[in-house]
């Protein structure tokens, strides 16, 4: 049988048994693979420097700024209550119409520095700044199209400001970019004719240009994160997802790129047909977390999440009303639950078309900033704890170090810990406080006392621990 033949026969039998569909979660014996020629590159977590920072950064920041944020969601009158920046979309905006809000493009009350002091005081370590949205306007004057920031009232390069300012606070810039593109009239959904072929390999040379000038005219970006490359388009030229990656990451060493961007030979997202994660990290939780018990395949690779404060508005919308709005401790607690599974988490900003932020936004990010700088030591550089997750909430490890993150206190008087074999709690301390008694109450099993705290204020035990304990101990099963 020759070798293209088997490779079909083999896919088949995945799409039959549903393997493909979950393929990461089930790998395939390596007898099995099927060979790739766009697949994963890599096998693991890369561990290299720059990826050790990325994961080390753990906290970050979307920004999603585009036209949509002068309509904020209404159109000729009506409010939509779907996400503001696919407006267009939702009131079927021919793009000419739409790109006519360039012409009200002029935030003067935008102040780069001003937007990384926030970012600095909410203790985010990275922002993921919004190049360009599906809608096609960029945030930087792009010599390849004239959807730009440059033919607004406000000319100059937005994109260029915030970089600057992000990096003079020490903040990494990291850049999201729509492949798919609204306004781009090569854009195909699909490819049916050779004439799709043909304007869709004109797209793809045109994105190719734009991503090439991001990373020449910005080197200090540390991460490219696609989005809009979910269509059949995209999914039908992998080759040209994983010539993206590489193009990248030879201009710009140490660039990291999200599983977002990759397709595979046969059109297989994220994971390829064999079960691997294309680029350096799944990006694919996105207003979700995975199970803290019953997912916990995760750890093995690493991953960001992305989250918005309301139900689903990534960009400005006039009325937050519309739907369930987080409080700051319940976007805390998604940032835990993420770094205690090793992965990021990247919260939600959607500035006005003024440039200045909704209040809402403006006290999440001092709410969050203020316990980041209490706590933050059991946020950044930590990972995966390993141990029994339990009903008080969550681990997360750093090193020798473990963290209790606790947003459920109990009625009794003590946070129940159960230790994997071999290990003992020493001691435990109140971060920023006092020491707090520990109690070995079974075999690996403690009750830390309760900390007097504030109500309502999720706080943090570290735990000092010898994994050199001896297994064997004085308690005996039950015989029954
Ligand atoms: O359609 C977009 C959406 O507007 C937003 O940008 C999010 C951010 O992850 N990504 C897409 C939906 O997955």
């Amino acid at each position: 049988m020759n070798k293209t033949l088997k490779n079909c026969l083999l896919l088949l039998t995945f799409l039959a048994t549903g393997v493909c569909v979950h393929a990461q979660e089930k790998l395939l014996p390596a007898q099995q693979e099927i060979s790739l020629k766009y697949g994963a590159d890599r096998l693991g977590k890369r561990s290299d420097k720059a990826m050790q920072h990325f994961r080390e950064n753990r906290l970050g920041a979307f920004i999603h700024w585009g036209l949509y944020a002068i309509p904020g969601g209404e159109w000729n009158g009506k409010v939509y209550s779907g996400a503001a920046e696919w407006l267009k979309s939702w009131a079927k905006v021919p793009s000419d119409e739409w790109l006519q809000l360039m012409k009200q493009w002029n935030p003067t009350k935008f102040d780069a520095r001003k937007w990384a002091k926030m970012a600095k005081e909410m203790g985010v370590r990275y922002v993921k700044i919004t190049t360009k949205h599906h809608e096609g306007f960029c945030l930087w004057p792009s010599k390849y199209t004239k959807n730009t920031v440059e033919y607004t009232p406000y000319k100059k390069d937005l994109l260029g400001e915030m970089v600057k300012a992000y990096n003079d606070e020490g903040i990494d810039v990291h850049f999201y970019f729509s492949v798919m593109d609204w306004s781009h009239p090569d854009y195909r959904y699909d490819i049916k004719t050779p004439e799709d072929s043909a304007a869709f390999a004109r797209f793809l040379e045109f994105t190719d240009n734009q991503l090439k000038e991001l990373a020449t005219r910005y080197p200090t970006v540390k991460d490219f994160w696609f989005d809009g490359t979910w269509d059949a388009s995209i999914k039908k030229n992998g080759w040209w997802t994983a010539h993206v990656e590489q193009m990248l990451k030879e201009m710009l060493p140490g660039v990291t790129i999200n599983s977002r961007l990759r397709a595979d030979d046969y059109g297989k997202r994220h994971f390829d047909s064999n079960g691997h994660l294309m680029g350096d990290y799944e990006s694919g939780y996105e207003r979700r977390l995975p199970d803290p018990v019953k997912d916990l395949k995760v750890t093995r690779w690493d991953w960001e999440a992305c989250m918005t404060v309301p139900e689903n508005q990534w960009g400005y919308h006039k009325d937050w009303s519309l739907s369930y709005v987080k409080t700051p401790v319940e976007v805390l607690e998604r940032i835990v639950h993420a770094v205690s599974m090793g992965g990021n988490m990247v919260v939600n900003f959607g500035p006005q078309a003024d440039g200045d932020f909704r209040s809402e936004e403006k006290i999440l990010a001092t709410t969050i900033g203020r316990w980041m700088k209490k706590n933050g030591e059991c946020i950044y550089g930590c990972d995966y704890a390993g141990w029994e997750k339990q009903a008080w909430g969550y681990y997360t490890r750093k090193n020798k170090e473990v963290y209790m993150v606790v947003f459920n206190a109990p009625y009794s008087n003590h946070l129940v810990v159960k230790t994997p074999k071999g290990t003992k709690v020493l001691k435990a301390t109140v971060v920023g406080g006092k020491e707090v008694q520990v109690t070995e109450t079974e075999r690996n099993t403690y009750n830390v006392n309760m900390p007097v705290q504030n109500p309502g204020e999720p706080f943090v035990i570290k735990l000092q621990i010898d994994e050199a304990a001896s297994a064997a101990d004085n308690y005996r099963d039950a015989l029954t």
